[in-house]
């Protein structure tokens, strides 16, 4: 059974295997799989600047085995979106406060792909976003993705028009997280119940991360 979990600052230490176990599979997608050559690394580890202890990360995970995630991370600070790919928000603008996080490292390993892993960590980004008063995340994303939104009943507001990023057409994107968005994701799936996995101290996210800086 898959069961989804969330990672945030007051319950990693529970995490600490499988978040370590989570970024050798990002590695083994993004580096290996996709060839996002920026991430290549001698200990075939995916981590990032936005990696950091306030990173929230959102796992599927079969007994031990990561098999899919998602990370989020607080808009209030620099990110990748305002670091690496300004230029993409260059119609609408970067939105950002504390109820509006990024969303980056989405994933499903391949022996999960067209099952219903993919639904579990669409419905639970939803459901985890209603349930910390989260109102938008923003993305860059390849346009493929926007169908796929589409079909999940997920509400996306391009923040700029495509560009190509390492050869493939990109786009910024910032999507409403809504009731109807999650109940459409989760009859797609046949999902009756919360899907989201909580062990441990709960805080909410916004009291747990990091100060704002100045972008
Ligand atoms: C940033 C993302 C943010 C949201 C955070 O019939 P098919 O196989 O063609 O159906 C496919 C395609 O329509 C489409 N699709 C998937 N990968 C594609 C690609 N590289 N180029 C164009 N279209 C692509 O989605 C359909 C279903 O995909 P799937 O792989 O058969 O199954 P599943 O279970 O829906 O998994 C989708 C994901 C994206 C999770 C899986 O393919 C994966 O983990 N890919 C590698 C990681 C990745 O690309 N992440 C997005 C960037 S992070």
């Amino acid at each position: 059974m898959t069961e989804i979990h969330i990672v945030t600052p007051a319950n990693r230490n529970l995490y600490e295997e499988v978040l370590e176990q989570s970024l050798r599979v990002r590695y083994s997608i993004f580096v290996r799989e996709l060839g996002w050559a920026a991430l290549q690394r001698p200990d075939d580890r995916d981590v990032d600047a936005y990696d950091q202890p306030d990173t929230v990360y959102i796992l599927a995970i079969e007994g031990e085995r990561v098999v899919g995630g998602q990370r989020l991370y607080p808009t209030t600070r620099p990110h990748l979106l305002s670091d690496v790919f300004p230029h993409l928000a260059h119609v609408k603008g970067i939105p950002t406060g504390p109820d509006i996080w990024e969303w980056t490292r989405y994933f499903v390993v391949k022996e999960r792909r067209h099952g219903r892993t993919d639904c579990r960590l669409l419905a639970a980004v939803q459901e985890f976003g209603l349930e910390e008063g989260i109102s938008q995340l923003t993305a860059v994303v390849e346009t493929w993705w926007l169908p796929r939104f589409h079909e999940a009943g997920f509400k996306v507001r391009p923040l700029g028009l495509p560009h190509l990023v390492q050869d493939k057409w990109s786009i910024a994107a910032a999507i409403d997280i809504r009731q109807d968005s999650l109940d459409r994701v989760r009859t797609l799936a046949g999902i009756k119940q919360p899907v989201l996995v909580r062990r441990g101290p709960q805080r909410p996210v916004r009291d747990l991360t990091i100060p704002p800086t100045r972008h």
